[in-house]
């Protein structure tokens, strides 16, 4: 299948690779790449050839530095709730529920949506240069596709409330301090380590993997995942988010009113 923002690549008969494809947007998700991923992603599911899945966005700079602001600033409320019931059912959560593990290989900024896309994998290594954060609110929005769920089922409670509370980035050793990636490496051998990593996982049963998979997340409800939509949509509401979006897109330091 051609892509618009993605290249898929097979690096062996059971592994293959996909990267996101926007370098000049920094890999930001819009609804194009979210539907490009769900169809890349369910093609490597539904292929019984295919064993492990590597995600990584083009370019040194960026896996994805989060959703497009450009493309959900003008979204209204109702569109805010329900694009992000529709981006966890095409993306976040199929990730999650796949049977094929999916390696996030962080490559630079995993930002906002980006983060939230790492965290659905099953698996995250990163870069020496990656930075992660969830900044949303200080875009006047809260994480909308289950960051505000997997991150505290990641990191904790107190540390995923600092990060989203402040949204402020932490680098990759501070993230391997806090269990959100497993491993650290130069980003030139980044590669090189997610294929070590999906080869020791390619020697194992896939269908234990899958039924593994779930059983782990099975463990892991959602309940809080309608309310984070829910809220979401509240927040696309308000003052806030006009004038957090409007000021990234400006360039300038955003001036919230209060609540
Ligand atoms: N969206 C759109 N464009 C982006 C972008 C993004 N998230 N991030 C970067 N870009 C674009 C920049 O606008 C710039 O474009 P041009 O001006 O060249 O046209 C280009 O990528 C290069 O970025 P910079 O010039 O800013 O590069 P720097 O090295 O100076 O800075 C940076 C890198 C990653 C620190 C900076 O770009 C940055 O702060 N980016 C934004 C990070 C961020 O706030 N991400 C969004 C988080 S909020 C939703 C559900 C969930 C969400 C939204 C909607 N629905 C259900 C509707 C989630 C929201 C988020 O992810």
């Amino acid at each position: 299948m051609k892509y618009n923002n993605l290249i898929v690549k097979d690096l062996s008969i059971h592994l293959r690779l996909i990267t996101i494809n926007r370098p000049k947007q920094l890999n930001a998700l819009n609804k194009e790449v979210i539907s490009e991923l769900h169809d890349a992603l369910s093609a490597a599911e539904e292929d019984n050839n295919i064993r492990v899945v590597i995600l990584m966005g083009s370019g040194e700079k960026a896996f994805v530095a989060g959703a497009d602001i450009k493309e959900f600033m003008h979204f209204t409320p109702e569109q805010g709730r329900a694009l992000s019931e529709e981006g966890k059912r095409l993306l976040f959560d199929y990730v999650e529920n796949m049977h094929t593990p999916v390696i996030a290989a962080i490559n630079g900024y995993a930002l906002g949506g980006g983060l939230e896309l790492a965290l659905s994998a099953h698996l995250r290594i990163a870069s020496e240069n990656a930075k992660m954060g969830l900044p949303e609110v200080s875009l006047g929005v809260i994480p909308g596709y289950g960051g505000t769920q997997r991150l505290a089922q990641h990191i904790g409670k107190s540390r995923a409330m600092e990060m989203i509370l402040t949204a402020k980035m932490i680098d990759a050793s501070k993230a391997f301090i806090y269990g959100l990636v497993s491993e650290v490496v130069p980003l030139e051998k980044l590669l090189d380590q997610a294929v070590e990593m999906a080869e020791s996982i390619m020697k194992n049963s896939p269908v234990a993997i899958g039924l593994a998979i779930e059983a782990i997340n099975a463990s892991y409800n959602r309940s809080g995942s309608a309310k984070e939509s829910e809220l979401f949509g509240k927040a696309f509401e308000s003052e806030d988010f006009k004038e957090g979006t409007t000021a990234f897109v400006e360039r300038r330091k955003p001036v919230f009113k209060g609540k």
